[in-house]
């Protein structure tokens, strides 16, 4: 029996969604454990991975931009919510390799699949259940105290709006110096550094804004914690797979093959 468990990949534009995918199905594949690639952007151009499902086999930016006179933002739009027309297609590719972990790679933009109807319907659709958020923190928004918030508060609201288990992963850290790495992982587990080090950034309105904001952000700090990633190596896939295993299957393997 396939555990088939849906790890939706999400961040802002250029966090490095793609990437991790790729990643972590190489990491499955050397493990010996069975996993498929969803590619959900259907105005990609190049993947770092060859997709197991492409929504690009059924909706082209570039067609819908020429039919309906569309830029590329407003095309987006239209594909985002097109999307949720191809589900059914989409399920029947996916379900037809039985497989344990389906990867599944969110358009480049946030906001078209977390805020816009269509990604909660097609979760709800494929199994709302079985199914885990991985958020992305891009480092290039994340490395000052008041970034770091900012990037937490998306990451809550993108729990808030789509309400499942969710993961934060902070990605690119081969860009990131040690100290820059570990000031990071101290402010996701230590609120008062974080109130500390925002009392010392300009401008001086974060001091009056901060306290709301980290009240908030302390109140699920459990949900604060981020695992550091890169793509040069597979550190933090497997705390990924764990904390993924520990969700579903209080923390047994899934079968290798
Ligand atoms: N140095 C470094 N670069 C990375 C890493 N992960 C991704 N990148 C680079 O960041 C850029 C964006 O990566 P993608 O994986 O395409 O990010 P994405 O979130 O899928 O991007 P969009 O879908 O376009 O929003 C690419 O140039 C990647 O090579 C990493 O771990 N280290
Ligand atoms: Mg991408």
């Amino acid at each position: 029996m396939k555990e088939e468990i849906f790890v939706y990949i999400i961040g802002t534009a250029g966090s490095g969604k793609s990437t991790l995918t790729h990643t972590f199905k190489e990491w499955m594949n050397i493990q010996g454990l069975d996993a498929i690639t969803v590619n959900l952007d259907p105005g990609v151009e190049k993947l770092p991975y060859e997709p197991d499902v492409d929504i690009r086999d059924w909706i082209s930016l570039k067609e819908i931009m020429d039919t309906y006179d569309l830029g590329p933002n407003g095309a987006q739009i239209a594909c985002a919510d097109m999307l949720a027309l191809n589900t059914s297609d989409i399920k029947k590719s996916i379900e037809s390799f039985k497989t344990d972990l389906i990867l599944i790679d969110t358009p480049g933009q946030l906001e078209l699949f977390v805020f816009r109807e269509a990604g909660k319907y097609i979760i709800k659709f494929l199994n709302p259940n079985k199914s885990i958020i991985t958020y992305l923190l891009d480092p290039a928004l994340t490395k000052t105290p008041s970034g770091f918030i900012s990037q937490i508060l998306l990451s809550l609201s993108t729990n808030f709006r789509l309400g499942l288990p969710q993961i934060n992963i902070l990605t690119k850290t081969d860009i990131l110096s040690e100290k820059e790495i570990e000031e990071i992982t101290q402010w996701s587990s230590d609120p008062e550094k974080l109130e500390n080090d925002i009392i010392n950034e300009e401008p001086s309105i974060y001091r009056e804004m901060s306290e709301g904001l980290l009240e908030l952000t302390k109140s699920f700090q459990n949900q604060t914690r981020i695992i550091p990633t890169n793509k040069n190596n597979y550190q933090g896939i497997e705390d990924i797979y764990t904390l993924i295993q520990m969700q579903f299957k209080g923390g047994e393997d899934l079968n290798r093959d």
